[in-house]
């Protein structure tokens, strides 16, 4: 029996779109920071008398297609391990699932451990990347802490489609507070939109063209600790991403009328002379960057636009890891 833990993440430079939908291959790599103070804790155990995988999350059993997305993802460990036993696998989040944080990033990143672990492998961390990537992109990216690269990787295997650790959170200490919205009435999930983007959008070509060099960009703010520049690629590759998907056919989008006030109100802080940016994900909520000094500050207007439901304040945070 293994219990691991991880944090949910959040993309700089985006994810959207894959090069495999099998090996789930992203078509491009994506740039992260890993969040502080928000954790999914999952315990494996691999036991020859259960006849199916019990999986129960939050509390409840769950069936159906998210516990199939886990029996599908044991399988993946069963065969490197030689195992043919089935699962008990019981993961809580302590973030409310609402906060519009990929509960799939931390999920995975933390099931990818505890069932690696609890089957006997001992896989190297770009190991458990790649295992990690096989329940969802963004979750390959959560096996590190602080700032994360996402390799897209060249090869068919998806051998060499793993994230990597750039930088950690001390070396260059941000804020991240994340503006809830209320929900919309619908929810495209990121996999159907990313999908659906690449099929019918015809800026999915121009959106993957940006990721590469916005990279590289953000790699270089990070290094030299510039507010600036990585506000800019932050915001560009965020708002590229959402142009390509707003452009499908029918258009994917993810904001209500607060999620647009919102990006108002951080060009105008910015404007101001705050530190602050933001970022927007498969969902109406926005998450807001800004310096420790100023994070007070800025939570409290954030608070104050029509429409913001709560504000949740983290800090960069740590690898995954396995607690017991
Ligand atoms: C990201 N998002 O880079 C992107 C930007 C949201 C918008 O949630 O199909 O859930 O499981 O690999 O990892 C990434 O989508 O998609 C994601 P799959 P995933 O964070």
């Amino acid at each position: 029996m293994t219990t691991a833990i991880a944090h949910p993440n959040i993309a700089l430079v985006k994810y959207w779109g894959k090069r495999d939908a099998r090996l789930n291959l992203p078509a491009a790599g994506s740039f992260s920071v890993t969040l502080a103070g928000m954790q999914t804790r999952t315990t494996v155990d691999f036991d020859d008398d259960l006849a199916v995988d019990e999986v129960s999350i939050d509390g409840a059993v769950v069936g159906g297609r998210p516990a199939q997305r886990v029996s599908d993802f044991l399988d993946l460990v069963r065969g490197a391990a030689g195992l043919t036993s089935r699962a008990r696998v019981t993961s809580a989040n302590d973030f409310p699932t609402a906060a519009g944080l990929a509960s799939s990033a931390s999920g995975f990143a933390a099931l990818a451990m505890a069932a690696s672990g609890a089957a006997g492998l001992d896989l190297t961390p770009s190991e458990l990347s790649v295992l990690a990537r096989r329940g969802s992109g963004s979750a390959a990216r959560s096996i590190f802490g602080g700032f994360v690269e996402m390799k897209a990787g060249a090869r068919a295997d998806g051998t060499d489609a793993f994230a990597v650790s750039v930088a950690s959170g001390e070396e260059f200490p941000l804020e991240c507070l994340v503006a809830v919205t209320v929900e919309g009435p619908k929810k495209v999930s990121s996999t159907v939109g990313m999908n659906h983007t690449m099929e019918s959008s015809p800026y999915y070509d121009e959106w993957i063209a940006t990721v590469e060099p916005a990279i590289a960009t953000a790699k270089t703010a990070v290094s030299e600790r510039d507010f600036e520049a990585l506000a800019r690629v932050a915001e560009a590759s965020c708002l590229q991403m959402h142009a390509s998907a707003i452009a499908a056919d029918p258009g994917v989008l993810y904001w209500r009328g607060v999620t647009v006030e919102l990006i108002h109100h951080v060009r105008e802080l910015r404007a101001d002379g705050a530190n602050a940016f933001f970022s927007i994900d498969a969902g109406p909520h926005v998450k807001v960057f800004t310096v420790p000094s100023e994070a007070e500050r800025v939570a409290e207007s954030l608070r104050d636009v029509d429409g913001v439901v709560d504000v949740i304040h983290a800090r960069i945070g740590g690898a995954a890891e396995v607690v017991a």
